[in-house]
């Protein structure tokens, strides 16, 4: 795409952009004389901006054409704006309760106007920091994740259908190589990117480029990565990527968006809350040993899971006999509990190594997580790390011996 009619907004120079969008305006109530403007992104690579009028309020995201975290010398192509726009469309339409409405989307200047998610909403990263307990989180995700993975995949699309959508996402390329780089092949090799929490996890880091094990397991993940085209994954659900009040929950930030396995997605919410509770020592107190607070976390692992299977096969036997082409229900029919069985307990595998190298790459990778981060005390970090790192690198080795989450689950207490 062309860099020509693309300028960097700030929050000056937005409120002139808003007031020449008829769109947006309107959005704001038409009332744009006393606009107050915040750019609000804690993100690795987008500005985010809350746009308040004195009636309502809207965001505007902006993708620059490099790498936030790191700067200009890490370039990093601005059509991600684009994927993210028809991604989150896409998953609005699918699951309208749990992602944000797009308002205006701008691909010269990659300007996505989209619905303010208001608070109370806080991103989920932040309370699992803060011990916050969120009880229907579970329940909304596996309904975001069975209804956008289900319906996007050949278990109700024809192949025909599935083959557009495919091509539709396939130009997002660029964003793709960028996990291929920083999950799949960074953390396992010696890279200008990589750190970690020196010099305590020296040899941890440098025994995860030596383990010809998990080396060999993370190039099959890698290699599914790249050539599944199993549903439209969202690619990047993190904990940071999920917006939480006590009665609803929205996933933002799509932009790594396109055809891949579904266990991506699964993996990365669940390794993500893992990574949350190995944490959470780190954050334990005399007066709160967090105790409770890791129950919950394991409990909302479980249900998420458990949810996510019931809602998914609930989904295919609704359309057993629909569109989707991957099983035809007539030669199918009478091993029919058995294909679902077989289908869940792949997905269940892909999801536990997925998960897995999300957690990896969060420890000896670029991109940190704040859960470690906020621990002051190195050696403290350092030992809730260590804990996480083991237990995912046992998960992405034995994961095809783990029939259920409370067993996995149980290699983590
Ligand atoms: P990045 O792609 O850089 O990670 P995100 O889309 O995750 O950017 O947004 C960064 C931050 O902006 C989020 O953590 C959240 O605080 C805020 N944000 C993003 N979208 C919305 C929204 N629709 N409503 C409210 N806040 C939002
Ligand atoms: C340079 S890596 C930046 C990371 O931030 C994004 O949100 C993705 O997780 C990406 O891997
Ligand atoms: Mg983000
Ligand atoms: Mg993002
Ligand atoms: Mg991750």
């Amino acid at each position: 795409m062309t860099t020509e009619g693309f300028r960097v907004l700030d929050e000056k120079s937005l409120i002139d952009y808003i007031k020449a969008i008829p769109s947006l305006a309107s959005k704001l109530g038409n009332q744009v004389d006393n606009l107050k403007v915040k750019e609000v992104g804690d993100g690795y690579l987008n500005f985010v901006y809350i746009v308040i009028s004195p009636s309502s309020s809207i965001v505007i995201k902006q993708a620059v054409p490099y790498v936030r975290l790191i700067g200009e010398s890490w370039p990093l192509t601005k059509e991600r704006s684009y994927y993210e726009a028809i991604a989150l469309k896409r998953q609005h339409g699918l699951s309208p309760k749990h992602v944000p409405e797009v308002y205006h989307f701008d691909r010269t200047m990659s300007v996505i106007g989209m619905q303010y998610i208001e608070p109370p909403h806080i991103i989920l990263r932040k309370d699992l920091i803060a011990g916050v307990e969120y009880p229907l989180l579970a329940q909304h995700m596996a309904e975001f994740l069975a209804n956008t993975l289900f319906y996007t995949s050949l278990l109700y699309l024809t192949t025909t259908q599935h083959k557009s959508a495919v091509v539709e996402f396939c130009g997002n390329v660029d964003l793709c190589r960028l996990t291929e780089q920083v999950v799949f092949s960074d953390p396992y090799k010696v890279s200008q990117y990589n750190r970690w929490t020196s010099p305590y996890l020296d040899s941890d880091a440098e025994a995860v480029r030596n383990d010809k094990v998990l080396k060999l397991e993370v190039a099959e993940l890698k290699s599914k990565f790249c050539e599944r085209t199993q549903a439209l994954i969202h690619s990047d659900l993190h904990a940071g990527s999920v917006m939480v009040t006590h009665e609803s929950t929205q996933v933002i930030d799509p932009e790594f968006a396109f055809y891949g396995p579904m266990g991506f997605d699964v993996g990365a919410f669940i390794g993500n809350l893992f990574l949350a509770y190995f944490a959470q020592d780190g954050h334990a107190t005399q007066e709160n040993e967090r105790k409770a607070y890791k129950a919950w976390i394991t409990d909302t692992i479980a249900d998420t899971w458990n949810l996510f299977y019931k809602k998914f096969t609930s989904l295919w036997d609704i359309h057993k006999e629909g569109p989707g082409e991957a099983y035809l229900y007539e030669i199918y029919n009478d091993v029919w509990e058995d294909v679902k069985q077989k289908y869940m307990i792949d997905l269940f595998h892909d999801s536990l190594g997925f998960g897995a190298a999300k957690m990896i790459r969060r420890i000896v990778g670029v991109a940190h997580v704040e859960d470690f981060e906020s621990i002051t005390d190195p050696v403290k970090r350092a030992d809730c790390e260590r804990r996480a790192l083991d237990f995912a690198k046992n998960l992405m080795k034995k994961r095809r011996s783990f029939n259920t989450i409370t067993d996995v689950i149980s290699t983590a207490l």
